[in-house]
């Protein structure tokens, strides 16, 4: 099979029966250039005709976008006679339209689209001809279109933009609490003509059958297209770190289209998830040959593991644990959005740096919001290659969604699709019909979940494709979902939005003894460039129109400052207050995630919300837009590593719990130490532990009194663990709120060291606590290996740091905040 790209260059222009801004109707109104994949966003603003919609307000003035059609064109070349050739079948194929319209080939209808989830493919062997051809795509208002079938079939039951459900696109396309309101349109993935001779390979998908210790039943099923009643060669191949291990080959005949195949492979190497084992992957080639001639090829990764959901009853309910090749794992998480509002823009490296950044931070698990798109197939194959679990939505989220047969015919299309294109990801671990839709709508009118509108794609329809089409992993009918309620503590998933949403502070997380967390979250604005990117200097502030354009929550500013108030002194410094709201939601995230990691495996997943942002916002992500760590994803690395301490006070009592994710015992010692703020040591003691595989124990008990704590602003509790002579986990116990700890400016010693290119050692120590230390590099770009840390009074720290910069510039430009 040969492929002819269509992307790069086109062309795009308003319909002319659209509204257009005046000062730019002629211009909209003539060809312009267009680049493919993209969405008229991005071409309006590569041509000068819109400034960034990012940029202070300008998303306000640019709301006529969604509400023109859009048409595209462009004109190639084929240099011979399509039906004269060897082919026997010529197809174009769109990987993604967004969203609603039609296409035309050298003036000729060819078909029509209204999901941008699926991939459309049209026949045109016999209307393409040799010489100039042409292509047109006409793109429909989203907004209009969405609208015409909400007044012709009834509005539901929708939060935010209630036209947006009669769309199979993107939900935070229309605004999100996080996201602005950018309706896209466009070609927005890859364009191409496929030339088929004979036959091309359709759908490989490998599924582990059973696994014991000395082999692994595979098995693997290969779907043709075949357009002869020849017979033709099929050739399969598996390698293992580039040795081939396996090999078949099969003679498809005429009516041949999937060739189902079991095959062993022995001592096999398992797929773990990332802290838990290797990720393994093998690897597979495969070929379709007539005569010696290779008609189409495929190479596959695939990972050898099997998952299932363990839904025991217990005496607090039933419990909701993964567990991978019959391990139980606890999960790790955050939930995944978009990387962008403008799709096409996210590339290969911007998921390369998110997903190592969740690896680094010890995830184990993201989950695929089913706000957003179904992601692009990279991202599934890196997660199976750093070990990232996926909790995969589909995309319907907090609404009730139509019911009349055109559209759930198009999910129905749609689920088989994604089924189909993502089942052989050993990464997706779950299938989930969709966000908060039978949640919410319980909680608004009392009514049972299956009288809301479009119950039955989630109850019925997309179960069904699961079981049909894939069946090796369970699916779930939304997040969160539970037997008698849908967001349950003690059975099933749960959001938890008591915190934050609903203007409750963290410590409430304590109370909070859910059985698998897919939901929680705490604001904090992102660094302070980011932000400065999108507002004039004059609006640099919380209090200008424009920063509160950029927090998309009803109150979001307001909660910012409530939250701070109740831990962090109040001061009016911006960069100051960014700092502090970033360690608030550190803190809030830290203290959540411990109160259920000691849980394990009574609470056996806590996912928080969320791990990325699709613009510069104010939001609950760890990393903001222009990738740059907020606090939380400092702290993150350390309470989801899998090893962790954590002491918890109840009066006059601490407990120090030993958590381990490990498949493996580790003996060593607690290290309990008394410090004051000022560096005094009142109280240490060692203490000989161990900690069982994947397990939780409490490993330390005793009074405060006898750790000879006696004033909260000044002395805390200091826990280390160490093993073999190193410390594997550390963490504090402060007994008052950061404002009322008697902290000063302390002095600290630091100094650089080169270690390699672009690679230095930052040390540093302290006779005093330093508390919450930031390190940046004002005007440079560095990667730090920790921030926003505690420095403790005698214990020196080497801070890894990777930067182009030289020495003497990452002296001129180092500046330090602390707690004061
Ligand atoms: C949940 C999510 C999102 C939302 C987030 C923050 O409701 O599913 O819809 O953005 O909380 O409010």
């Amino acid at each position: 099979m040969k492929k002819f790209n269509l992307t790069g260059e086109w062309e795009f222009k308003a319909n002319p029966n659209s509204f257009l801004p005046k000062d730019i109707e002629t211009k909209l109104l003539n060809w312009n250039k267009a680049n493919v994949p993209g969405t008229v966003h991005l071409d309006l603003m590569a041509n000068g005709f819109i400034p960034d919609p990012y940029f202070e307000t300008n998303e306000l003035n640019l709301q006529w976008i969604d509400k023109v059609d859009w048409i595209y064109r462009k004109k190639f070349t084929i240099d011979f006679d399509p039906l004269k050739s060897e082919f026997d079948s010529i197809k174009i194929v769109f990987e993604g339209l967004d969203t609603i319209g039609d296409v035309k080939v050298n003036g000729q209808y060819i078909g029509s689209f209204d999901n941008m989830f699926v991939e459309y493919t049209f026949e045109v062997k016999e209307i393409l001809k040799p010489g100039e051809n042409e292509i047109e795509i006409y793109f429909k208002s989203p907004t209009f279109a969405g609208k015409a079938l909400e007044s012709k079939y009834g509005k539901l039951p929708v939060e935010l933009a209630s036209h947006r459900v009669y769309l199979r696109k993107a939900q935070y396309s229309f605004g999100w609490d996080w996201a602005p309101t950018l309706t896209t349109s466009g070609i927005w993935k890859p364009v191409y003509l496929e030339f088929i001779k004979c036959a091309k390979i359709k759908n490989v998908w490998f599924k582990t059958i059973s696994i014991s210790d000395s082999k692994a039943q595979i098995a693997t099923e290969i779907e043709i297209e075949k357009l002869t009643d020849e017979d033709i060669e099929l050739s399969l191949e598996i390698f293992f770190e580039n040795e081939k291990i396996y090999e078949r080959n099969f003679t498809q005949r005429k009516g041949d289209r999937v060739r189902v195949h079991r095959f062993e492979i022995n001592s096999p190497n398992l797929w773990y998830p990332n802290g838990f084992g290797k990720p393994t992957l093998y690897k597979a080639q495969i070929k379709l040959l007539k005569n010696g001639e290779t008609l189409d090829e495929t190479v596959k990764k695939f990972g050898i593991r099997t998952v299932q959901l363990i839904q025991e009853k217990d005496e607090d309910g039933e419990s909701f644990i993964f567990e991978i090749n019959g391990e139980k794992i606890f999960c790790k998480g955050a939930n995944w959005i978009p990387a962008d509002c403008f799709l096409p823009r996210v590339k290969k490296e911007d998921y390369d740096i998110l997903l190592e950044m969740a690896k680094e931070a010890n995830l184990n698990i993201l989950r695929v919001w089913g706000g957003g798109i179904y992601e692009d197939e990279y991202f599934y194959e890196k997660c199976d290659e750093l070990g990232i679990m996926i909790w995969q939505d589909f995309m319907f989220a907090c609404a009730g969604y139509p019911e009349f047969d055109d559209f759930v015919e198009n999910v129905k299309n749609e689920a088989i699709q994604i089924v189909k294109k993502l089942r052989n990801h050993p990464s997706i671990v779950i299938w989930c019909g969709n966000n908060e839709n039978e949640w919410i709508w319980v909680d608004k009118t009392g009514k049972h979940p299956d009288e809301m509108p479009g119950a039955k794609i989630f109850k019925e329809l997309l179960k069904q494709i699961c079981q049909e089409y894939d069946g090796t992993r369970p699916y779930w009918r939304s997040s969160p979902w539970g037997k008698n309620y849908p967001n349950s503590e003690t059975d099933g998933n749960h959001h938890q939005w008591k915190v934050w949403s609903q203007w409750v502070d963290y410590k409430n997380y304590e109370n909070v003894k859910a059985r698998f967390v897919t939901e929680f979250g705490f604001q904090s604005p992102p660094h302070p460039e980011t932000l400065n990117e999108v507002l004039k200097p004059e609006n640099r502030n919380f209090n200008s129109f424009s920063i509160q354009h950029h927090n998309k929550q009803e109150d979001g500013i307001p909660r910012l400052f409530r939250f701070l108030t109740a831990h962090h002194k109040i001061t009016s410094d911006f960069d100051d207050l960014i700092y502090k709201m970033q360690l608030n939601q550190a803190e809030a995230i830290k203290f959540a995630v411990e109160n259920w990691r000691i849980r394990k495996f009574k609470t056996a997943g806590t996912i928080f919300w969320q791990w990325n942002d699709c613009w510069n916002v104010i939001s609950w992500s760890a990393i903001d837009y222009r990738k740059r760590p907020k606090a939380l994803y400092y702290y993150a690395k350390k309470f989801f590593h899998p090893v962790i301490i954590v002491v918890k006070r109840s009066d006059d009592k601490v407990k120090i719990f030993g958590v381990n994710d490990y498949p493996t015992q580790i003996d060593g010692n607690l290290i309990i130490t008394t410090f004051t703020i000022h560096g005094l040591k009142k109280f240490e003691k060692k203490i000989p532990a161990t900690l069982e595989k994947n397990s939780v124990a409490i490993i330390f008990e005793g009074k405060l009194e006898n750790l000879e704590i006696s004033k909260p602003e000044t002395d805390y509790i200091r826990v280390k663990f160490e093993s073999n002579g190193k410390i594997i986990s550390e963490n504090s116990l402060f007994l008052t709120e950061p404002k009322f700890l008697n902290l000063q400016k302390f002095g600290i010693a630091y100094r650089f060291l080169k270690t390699g290119e672009d690679e230095y050692i930052l040390k540093m120590s302290s006779k005093n606590l330093i508390k919450s230390l930031f390190i940046y590099f004002e005007g440079l770009d560095a990667k730090l290996s920790d921030n926003f840390f505690d420095l403790h009074p005698d214990e020196p720290v080497e801070i890894k740091i990777n930067s182009t910069a030289t020495l003497q510039q990452l002296l001129n430009s180092i500046r330090m905040k602390m707690l004061t």
